[in-house]
């Protein structure tokens, strides 16, 4: 589009390009064709007419013409540089002022709009008045009214004078630029990978900072630098460097990594510089580039968090209530602050222990209860010992082997066989060359948590005290095999005859839980080989203090001496070829006192000890051994198994000791 302003004296109307084809049409009566002057020759920005230098031939041509007036300068001006032809640009158009000297002279004249180069006009008008436009405004649009090329322009002016009385005019303007493109803002990060240090980055960032402008003069620049959250972390700005020069680029750019209120960029986040760039006719554009923020490095020393134990029990029996750990920090002197959390694997954190520099502890102990101050559940749990470093090193994490919390014990399950238990030394039983039986004892235990760690088995006599002991690591050595016992004890000794000994089974765990089962076996009638005979122990005869009679007693007492008679009565029926010796024992209380012992062995224990062998026989009789077989004697304590001193043990000398004889 083009438009001519007219001073305002002329009262004209400003033109549209439609119009100015208009005008040409309008004006064809009076002016020559738009293009009919595009290929006038071109001069310099401002020249008077020509032959201005033949002031001579002039002088001596003004005799035959007209008097030739004083020449009057003509010029061309733009008012801008370039321009931009969009509703957004601040420069949308380009004025061309005109002024022609001796206008009242003029024949016609001409403004064309042509691309710098040569290269045919775009746009012209002309007249013939004598008075032409003092300006026209150019809008970037050919007479088509498509808009031209991006490209450097001049407007060329040409006119020429009533009956050549003067040289023809012809000024090209100043070169102005139609620029549609907006600039290409350059932006380089230098470097774009930030190194955090304590006190923000090791070292600036450098910005270079240019821009391919296009044909538009570059005019301002702004570098926002913004944060991981989207927000303005801080911001630059300035003019272009040199206002004159079309590309001379800012200086760099040198950032601290600082935010506009001091803050230090976050170590391990991205951020982002934009760049923004404006040209003089308003185009701007932005371009950006990533800025990495490299994480914090690793501190070299690891951290480590250590279970003492493979588990603990806070039950509160003193067995493994506690756990401890063993805390390393890696670089200590850089610590700034610590956090040790206990966590179940199903429930998550079960308790925290935290502590800032310079507390360090080498250890921490706990004592099973959560953060509320209840019991923590039983279960698997670890530890993740979390050191921050600040701004020295990237925060440590160090985890725990798995640990155990356990506080039930273990199940046992306690097995054994026969119940009715008849040990004894090879060849020992009369007419039998095989070994005694033995008792065979099966633990049978698990544990849901804690691993078994070890066991043991005790057999109680009838004393209550341990008449053997067997225990090992769990699993037994033998495996699931049962314990295999031949009733000798612990002292070397055979278990005693017809008696009833205790099985306390014992089973712990790694974390001293433990669990208990108990059984009772009984012995058989044991038969023992003695020089040319066999003896065979029954101590367990009861007798109603001072007296003969094993009846009058307590049921349970008296049931258990109906068995064991029971058992004697079988036994000796295998063995018919032998004739049985019965001899009697008692125990002595004036063990102390010999005056007072003798006799009492002579006139009491005697007669006593023989009267319960008699008793005995009596009683083996009525069970089916024939008397005959059977003889009686009473030795009081003079045979005595135990001192009879030994208050605990003597029970065991009063007895009956019965003899197989040939
Ligand atoms: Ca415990």
């Amino acid at each position: 589009m083009i438009r001519m302003r007219y001073p305002r004296s002329k009262l004209l109307s400003v033109l549209a390009l439609g119009a100015a084809l208009a005008l040409g049409a309008c004006a064809s009566k009076q002016a020559a064709p738009a293009d009919s002057g595009g290929a006038e020759p071109r001069a310099g920005a401002e020249v008077a007419p020509a032959a201005v230098e033949d002031r001579g031939a002039a002088t001596s041509a003004a005799a035959a013409r007209p008097q030739a007036p004083k020449t009057e300068p003509s010029s061309l001006e733009s008012d801008v540089e370039g321009f931009w032809p969009s509703p957004e640009s601040r420069v949308k158009s380009v004025a061309i002022s005109a002024k022609l000297g001796n206008a009242a002279l003029l024949r016609s004249w001409k403004i064309e709009i042509a691309p710098v180069g040569g290269a045919a006009a775009l746009v012209s008008f002309a007249g013939t008045d004598r008075d032409p436009p003092a300006a026209v405004s150019w809008d970037g649009r050919a007479q088509d009214g498509k808009l031209a090329a991006e490209g450097r322009y001049e407007a060329l002016l040409s006119a020429s004078y009533a009956e050549d009385i003067l040289p023809p005019v012809s000024i090209r303007s100043r070169a102005f630029a139609l620029s549609v493109s907006p600039p290409e803002p350059i932006l380089v990060a230098d470097p774009a990978r930030l190194e955090p240090s304590s006190s923000g980055i090791k070292a600036p960032v450098s910005f270079g900072i240019d821009a391919r402008p296009a044909l538009g003069r570059l005019d301002s620049w702004r570098l926002d630098i913004v944060g991981p959250d989207g927000k303005l972390f801080r911001s630059f700005e300035g003019p272009w460097t040199d206002p004159g020069a079309v590309t001379a680029a800012p200086p760099p750019v040198s950032w601290d990594g600082l935010s506009a209120s001091g803050a230090p960029v976050q170590a391990g986040r991205r951020y982002s510089a934009l760049l923004s760039v404006r040209d003089a006719y308003g185009h701007a554009a932005s371009t950006q580039v990533a800025l990495v923020v490299a994480d914090l490095p690793y501190a070299s020393e690891r951290s480590s968090v250590e279970p003492w134990t493979s588990g603990f029990s806070p039950n509160g029996d003193k067995v493994m209530d506690g756990m401890d750990f063993s805390l390393g920090f890696g670089q200590r002197a850089s610590v700034r602050s610590w956090r040790l959390e206990i966590a179940q694997a199903e429930k998550g954190i079960v308790r925290v222990f935290r502590g800032a520099a310079p507390d360090l502890p080498s250890s921490i102990s706990w004592d099973g209860t959560s953060s509320s101050g209840a019991a923590a559940p039983e279960g698997r749990y670890f530890a993740t010992l979390n050191v921050d470093y600040g701004s020295s090193f990237s925060p440590a994490v160090a985890r725990s082997p798995v640990f155990i919390l356990d506080l039930t014990p273990p199940e046992l399950r306690l097995s054994y066989s026969p119940a009715l238990f008849a040990p004894g030394p090879a060849g020992a039983t009369p007419g039998s060359e095989g070994e005694g039986s033995t008792l065979a004892i099966g633990l049978e235990a698990s544990s849901e948590l804690a691993r078994l760690a070890d066991w043991s088995v005790e057999i109680i006599d009838p004393g209550e005290r341990v008449f053997a002991r067997f225990d090992g690591a769990w699993p037994p050595s033998g495996g699931l095999e049962p314990l295999s016992w031949d009733g000798i004890g612990s002292d070397g000794a055979l278990v005693e005859s017809a008696e009833v000994y205790g099985i306390v089974a014992r089973v712990r765990d790694e974390l001293g839980n433990s669990a208990l089962a108990k059984g009772k076996v009984e012995t058989d009638i044991l038969v023992v080989r003695d020089g040319d005979r066999y003896r065979v122990d029954v101590a367990s005869i009861v007798f109603k203090g001072y007296t003969d009679n094993y009846q009058d007693l307590p049921a349970e007492q008296a049931a258990q001496n109906r068995l064991t008679l029971d058992r004697l009565a079988a036994k000796f029926a295998k063995f018919p070829g032998y004739r049985i010796r019965l001899i009697g024992h008692a125990v002595m209380i004036n063990w102390d006192d010999p005056n007072l012992g003798k006799p009492e062995q002579a006139k009491v224990l005697v007669p006593l000890s023989k009267s319960r062998a008699a008793a005995i026989a009596k009683a083996l009789a009525a069970r089916g051994i024939d008397a005959k077989r059977m003889s009686i004697e009473g030795v009081g304590a003079s045979r005595q198994v135990v001192p009879d001193s030994d208050i605990v043990n003597r029970w065991k000398n009063r007895r009956v000791e019965f003899y197989l004889e040939k």
